[in-house]
């Protein structure tokens, strides 16, 4: 019999097919998927999320455990009857007008995902009309933009001003980041939260809706 710990290790190590098969095998032996997916898959990333912030794993591991982790969680989800899945809530992402960078973002949006949070990928190049569209549409709790230039930091300013003019902003947290993005950046342009990394911006979402 598979164990919880087998399945939390194959995400630390980022064995995708592995955490795959063995998720599989447990729910396939009758173990109840929400306790595969949080005393082995979250347990696994949460170990991730320790090693990451104290330097003993770095991004390519991260996005590997990740993908070992939404592997697993592919694998049981079709066992999970009705809505069992309670999202913590719901997080739109993108990036800001003119920022074609994606990687760090999609780092953000896998982390979240493991999280729980059902999230809305907008893509890259969002202008502020794109943002207010997917609020609209989604009803997020959270909008998390994402930018990599110093050129494209002033349209997260931009969004907010129209989230405020549309008269929204006060129905979403926003929450920024980005390598050239700092907190005190995130402080002067009015947002709710800035995240340094996925796993910071993971801790800050939780926190944001609890
Ligand atoms: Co570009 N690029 N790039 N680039 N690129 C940078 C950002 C740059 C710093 C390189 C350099 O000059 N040293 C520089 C920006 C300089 C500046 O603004 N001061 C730069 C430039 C100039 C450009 C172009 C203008 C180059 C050109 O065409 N002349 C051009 C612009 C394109 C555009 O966006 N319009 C461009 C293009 C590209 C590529 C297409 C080639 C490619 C992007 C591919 C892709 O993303 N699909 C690319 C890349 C790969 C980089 C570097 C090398 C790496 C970025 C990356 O993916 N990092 C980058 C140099 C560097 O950063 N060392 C560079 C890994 C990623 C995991 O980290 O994105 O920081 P990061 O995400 C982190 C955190 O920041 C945080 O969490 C993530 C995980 O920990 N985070 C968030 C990110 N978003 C978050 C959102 C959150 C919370 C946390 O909440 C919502």
């Amino acid at each position: 019999m598979v164990s919880f710990d087998e399945v939390k290790k194959s995400v630390l190590k980022g064995q995708i097919e592995k955490a795959k098969d063995l998720s599989a095998s447990l729910v396939q032996s009758g173990e109840n998927p929400l306790n595969i997916i949080d005393d082995g898959l979250i347990a696994g990333m949460n170990e991730v999320g320790i090693k990451f912030k104290a330097g003993d794993m770095f991004v390519p591991e991260v996005i590997m455990s990740a993908k070992a982790m939404s592997a697993g969680v592919d694998a049981v989800k079709p066992f999970i009857e009705g809505d069992e899945i309670k999202a913590p809530g719901v997080v739109v992402v993108g990036t800001v007008k003119g920022d074609l960078h994606d990687i760090g973002k999609n780092l953000v949006c896998m982390i979240l995902e493991s999280a729980g949070f059902k999230v809305i990928d907008i893509g890259v190049d969002n202008s502020a009309e794109q943002f207010i569209e997917a609020v609209k549409e989604h009803h997020p709790q959270i909008v998390g933009m994402s930018a990599l230039l110093t050129t494209t930091m002033p349209f997260m300013r931009e969004t907010i001003d129209a989230f405020v003019e549309e008269g929204i902003r006060d129905t979403i947290k926003i929450i920024v980041g980005g390598a050239p993005v700092s907190r005190q950046f995130a402080e002067e342009i009015g947002a709710d939260g800035y995240g340094e990394d996925a796993i910071s911006a993971r801790d800050l979402c939780v926190n944001l809706v609890s």
